[in-house]
């Protein structure tokens, strides 16, 4: 099967009318390219754009896309979420994939807690793919899922992962050797799914997200930057109206980069430009 891969990424509104046969192979090739990525990629690029959650929202996805083909750019980092609850979950999902087989070394995919089937069966997904195709092939999606990786370092001082630190969690090279699940059970990797930071808080507190999540506090945040050299992290996972929030005097970014949502927001992304500046943009 000849997919014409360019031709999508120009044409979003084609991806929409890919058969099952043309998705499954998207999932294959997307699929033969994460095998081979870790679970904590290293990440050094020049200039470089940053994606919060997109939740199948296309139309906020296209104009993000078309600046970072546009823009000279060497790199992007989607945070996870991009199916459940948006229009065009499915469409969101396969453009992704497309620009991911197009470019593999400038585009990371990471895992948010959407890219699960916990959520796909609540949230929307495994409707969508079910009543679209199958339930069976949300399976191929599903297995997609697990193999996303977890985080990445950018020029070896910031740390991007989608939701937030986990107990027990002390050092970078634990999430190099957390197991591609497809339902995630180990806690670590559920947290740093799922967590939040919190201003005033200290150590980790119980969320109101459900058992066993997290909010950490600053003081969580502070000794992990100092014991992994990080010097910043980039997250997503939670809705703002504006699109974003600077937590821990400006330690942590977090973006929000869905226009459509089930409340209105201006959705943000940001940009790290080659002298080290990081830039919040409007999508
Ligand atoms: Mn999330």
């Amino acid at each position: 099967m000849n997919l014409r891969l360019e031709q999508l990424v120009n044409e979003p509104s084609q991806v929409g009318a890919l058969g099952i046969e043309e998705i499954q192979q998207l999932i294959s090739d997307a699929g033969a390219i994460l095998e081979r990525e870790p679970k904590l990629v290293t990440f050094d690029r020049e200039k470089i754009l940053f994606v919060g959650d997109t939740h199948g929202d296309l139309e906020s996805t296209i104009p993000i896309v078309k600046r970072f083909l546009g823009g000279g750019y060497d790199g992007v980092v989607f945070l996870g979420d991009y199916v459940d609850r948006g229009l065009q979950q499915i469409e969101n999902m396969n453009y992704l994939l497309v620009l991911k087989i197009l470019y593999p070394d400038r585009v990371l995919l990471l895992r948010g807690n959407h890219e699960t089937p916990l959520a796909n069966r609540y949230y929307g997904f495994l409707d969508a793919v079910a009543t679209n195709f199958s339930v069976e092939f949300y399976n191929s999606y599903s297995k997609l899922f697990s193999r996303l990786p977890y985080a990445c370092i950018v020029n070896g001082e910031i740390l991007c992962l989608h939701g937030g630190l986990a107990k027990g969690l002390n050092t970078t090279k634990q999430i190099e050797n957390l197991p591609s699940e497809v339902e995630v059970s180990t806690p670590i990797l559920f947290q740093l799914l799922w967590n939040d930071p919190r201003e005033r808080i200290r150590g980790f507190a119980p969320s109101d997200r459900g058992d066993g999540i997290f909010f950490f506090g600053k003081d969580v945040y502070e000794t992990f930057a100092k014991n992994n050299s990080i010097k910043f992290m980039i997250r997503a996972h939670e809705v703002f109206q504006n699109g974003f929030r600077w937590y821990f005097d400006g330690k942590i970014l977090s973006l929000f980069s869905a226009n459509q949502y089930t409340i209105p927001v201006a959705g943000k992304i940001a940009e790290l430009t080659p002298q080290g500046d990081l830039t919040v943009i409007t999508v």
